[in-house]
């Protein structure tokens, strides 16, 4: 699903993010930067241990929740890992939207600020983190519609959604947001409907 805004293209495909050929993927980190599961484990295991090594020499105090730091990309395809902390969900009464949607623009703000023109996100916070996905992607969603329009940069946003239940999620929350149908699915980096 593809959507022409104002200040650039947004994309929801389902995939895998380790794959995507974008300028920057984001990472669902924790405030250590120690590494972990789901996409964390992934995005370290192929692209190798440079990018450990780097995390720790720029970044040895780790990271806030609600913000991101970047390094290289190590063996992906991509230029740039940018390593946001999403907040664990705590019943939604601990400041968890806002800062969910702070992640959100801290990430496009670092790719920006590197001259990224395009950038891939996860669904930050609903794996290990427990967010309840449709929330997340109503919050994730216009923290980024949001940016786009302020700055219009950068040209490209892809979401890449594991599943099909959290694509489903997001592809409804875009229509909430945009009014476009959720019909025009695409699968992939390349594809558009
Ligand atoms: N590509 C795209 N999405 C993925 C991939 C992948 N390769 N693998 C999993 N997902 P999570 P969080 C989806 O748990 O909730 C780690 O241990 C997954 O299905 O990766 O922010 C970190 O070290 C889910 O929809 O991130 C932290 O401690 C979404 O990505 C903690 O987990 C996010 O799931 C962060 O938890």
């Amino acid at each position: 699903m593809r959507c022409r805004l104002e200040g650039g293209v947004l994309e929801l495909v389902q995939g895998d993010i380790t794959l995507q050929q974008v300028d920057a993927i984001v990472n669902a980190a924790n405030r250590r930067l120690a590494g972990g599961g789901g996409v964390d484990g992934a995005i370290h295991r192929r692209g190798g241990s440079a990018i450990m090594e780097e995390t720790r020499r720029r970044y040895p105090e780790g990271c806030p929740t609600g913000q991101a730091v970047i390094t290289a990309a190590g063996e992906l395809p991509s230029r740039f890992v940018i390593h946001a902390v999403g907040p664990v969900w705590r019943g939604g009464t601990h400041g968890e939207p806002a800062l969910l949607a702070s992640a959100y623009r801290h990430c496009l703000a670092l790719a920006v600020a590197n001259d990224c023109r395009s950038i891939a996100f996860p669904s930050l916070s609903t794996g290990a983190y427990r967010y309840p996905v449709s929330r997340a992607a109503r919050t994730a969603l216009a923290a980024v519609i949001e940016f786009l329009e302020e700055r219009e940069a950068p040209e490209l946003v892809r979401f890449v959604l594991f599943d099909e239940a959290t694509y489903r999620a997001y592809a409804g929350a875009l229509g909430e947001n945009t009014g476009v149908s959720g019909s025009g699915r695409s699968r992939g980096p390349r594809s558009s409907g």
